[in-house]
């Protein structure tokens, strides 16, 4: 299954979101990442697409793996992938707009979900509440549905 990952920076209260300019998810609000490529790691590639999305430096050591989500697009196995979602803290550098993304800071009670992806209202409550969550997430063949959406907490 293809791996990529998904990262926010968080600064107290807020979140730094990203505008997707292309590619998978153009148009949406989300955090920031992409798939890992054959020869790195999971963290390795949450923080080389910190750089190249939003021109932030942050180190592996500060990546705090929140969840992980399992997708499944229906009548379209290639399509899955393992989603690995982190946290960081610590980076160096203001995000910048790159000719990926856009960022933009959200106070945690003002991210704006009609905009994301439609699994997020699932999982990304719970995890800005501080709970670790691994999910299976089961998309309908059109991919615009959810079918059936299984979580669970992290202890
Ligand atoms: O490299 P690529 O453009 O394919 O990366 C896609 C990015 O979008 C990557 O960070 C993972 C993220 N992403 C999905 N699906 C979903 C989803 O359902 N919800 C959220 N929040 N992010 C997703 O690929």
């Amino acid at each position: 299954m293809r791996k990529v990952t998904l990262c926010f920076l968080v600064d107290g209260n807020r979140l730094c979101l990203a505008m997707k300019k292309k590619g998978f998810g153009v148009g949406k609000w989300n955090g920031v990442g992409g798939k890992v490529e054959d020869k790195e790691t999971i963290k390795e590639a949450a923080i080389r697409e910190l750089k190249e999305e939003i021109g932030v430096d942050a180190h592996q050591n500060h990546l705090e793996e929140v969840g992980n989500i399992k997708f499944y697009f229906n009548g379209k196995p290639d399509w899955n992938q393992h989603m690995h979602i982190f946290f960081i803290k610590n980076w160096t550098g203001e995000p910048i707009e790159t000719d990926e993304m856009a960022p933009q800071w959200y106070d945690n009670d003002k991210i704006p979900y009609e905009k994301m992806w439609i699994d997020d209202p699932y999982w990304l409550p719970q995890v800005i509440e501080g709970k670790k969550i691994e999910a299976e997430c089961y998309f309908a063949k059109d991919g615009d549905k959810i079918d059936k959406f299984d979580i669970k907490e992290l202890i």
